[in-house]
This record gives C-alpha cells, sequence and structure tokens, in this order.
C-alpha cells in the first residue's frame, strides 16, 4: 500500500508528507517486555500511591500468557496505585491500552483500572460494580478477568474536545465538548495508568497517526469492524 501511494504521488507530483498513516511515530509505547520480572519498570513509568510497593506492582506475566510481561499494578482501597509516564501530546492523538481488571470485592463507586491523564481528565474508568465510564457521560458493563482492548482518539480544536472511545473495537463513546484552559493549552501530559484493585496494563501507546482499530472502523480494511460515523468537527 505505501508503495502504491508513493508510486501515484511521484507520477502526479503530489506533495506526500513524511509523517504518513504508516509510519510508527510513537509518543509512546511500551509493551512491558524490555523489563525484568518483578521489578518496576524505571525510569520510564513512576510509581506513585500504592505502586511504591513493589512486591504487589511490578512487570509480571500476563494471566492468560505467561509468554507474555505486563504492568501488573495493586491498588487498596483509599489507597491505589499510578504508573505515570511523561508523553508530548498533539491536539489530534490516539491513545491505546489493553487492560485486565482483577476480581476483589470493592466498595460500589471504588474504581479498578483506570487510564486518564494527570489532573486533567479520566478518559475511561472501569469500576468495581461492573460498569465502565468515561466523563462526560457514557457508561457500560464489562467483565472483570478478562482482556480489553481500550483505543480512544482524543481530538482538540481550540477549547473543543472530540473524544471517541473504542472497546474491543466496539464505539462505546464519541461526544464532543468544551474543555477548561488548562487542558485546552496543554502540549504535554502526564499518562496515567490506575489500579484500585489487582489490574493488568499491556501494550500502551500514543501517537498522532491512526492505531489499526480507528483506520478499521472507517472502512480501510480490517474486516469486522463497524462504520464509524463521522462527526462534524
Ligand atoms: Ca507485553
Amino acid at each position: 500500500m505505501k508503495k502504491v501511494i508513493l508510486l501515484i504521488a511521484l507520477a502526479t507530483g503530489v506533495y506526500v508528507p513524511s509523517q504518513s498513516v504508516f509510519a510508527d511515530p510513537f509518543l509512546l509505547q511500551d509493551d512491558f517486555e524490555s523489563y525484568s520480572i518483578n521489578t518496576w519498570p524505571s525510569p520510564d513509568w513512576t510509581a506513585v500511591w500504592n505502586a511504591t510497593d513493589i512486591s504487589t506492582n511490578k512487570i509480571t506475566y500476563d494471566p492468560t500468557n505467561s509468554a507474555n510481561q505486563v504492568l501488573k499494578l495493586y491498588g487498596e482501597q483509599w489507597w491505589s496505585a499510578d504508573a505515570r509516564r511523561y508523553c508530548l501530546f498533539p491536539d489530534d492523538v490516539y491513545i491505546s491500552a489493553k487492560i485486565y481488571n482483577g476480581s476483589e470485592p470493592r466498595t460500589p463507586g471504588w474504581g479498578r483500572g483506570s487510564i486518564g491523564l494527570l489532573g486533567v481528565r479520566t478518559l475511561l474508568n472501569f469500576y468495581s460494580d461492573g460498569t465502565y465510564t468515561s466523563w462526560p457521560g457514557t457508561s457500560g458493563t464489562y467483565q472483570t478477568e478478562q482482556w480489553y482492548d481500550i483505543n480512544i482518539h482524543y481530538l482538540r480544536n481550540g477549547t473543543d474536545l472530540t473524544m471517541t472511545i473504542l472497546l474491543d473495537g466496539i464505539e462505546v463513546f464519541d461526544k464532543s465538548f468544551e474543555m477548561n484552559s488548562q487542558e485546552a493549552e496543554a502540549t504535554s501530559h502526564y499518562l496515567v495508568l490506575n489500579g484500585g484493585s489487582t489490574v493488568y496494563f499491556d501494550d500502551v501507546t500514543v501517537t498522532p497517526v491512526p492505531t489499526s482499530v480507528f483506520l478499521g472502523s472507517l472502512g480501510l480494511g480490517v474486516a469486522g469492524w463497524k462504520l464509524r460515523r463521522r462527526k462534524e468537527l
């Protein structure tokens, strides 16, 4: 596909931006395979609150696949665990991660796993009552002890934010709303992975180009994804 586009461009003299949708210009990318088992993924990720307890917050094996390394967080009630990592944030950016929530009993309303931008926004939060929520608005249900693919398109235009969230390839949130000035003007964030119980994370990425699930949702080649309605921006 890339060669075809390049040949067409050469034939027509069309300018081809160096950053095509087929490149991999990740602003953040971590599959947690480069760290040693039973260690904290330093210096890339900063441990905060309960995450400083290395006995329960560490690189470990995927509970469903012993050949795969993941990051485990363990937050106790009222004392959750944060993994934070600095990342540049352009106005148009795609965030993805895999999450597996444990099933320890927790007070209703208490969160299990979440992903967010420090001090600014929780992008997606999985609660102990079996629901997940993004703010403002949409809620659905999920299962514990199961991996989910989170894909988020975070698009700023002035003070307007359009946020689209796909969970396992299904669009669960697609909304535009106004941001405060802090969020509207930010050029970087600390991406936060949070656990209020046992939570595993893997394959965390932030990139300014559409991830494959969004290309698929636009009908560009990944079979099985639904066509996504394009919003007026
Ligand atoms: Ca991994």
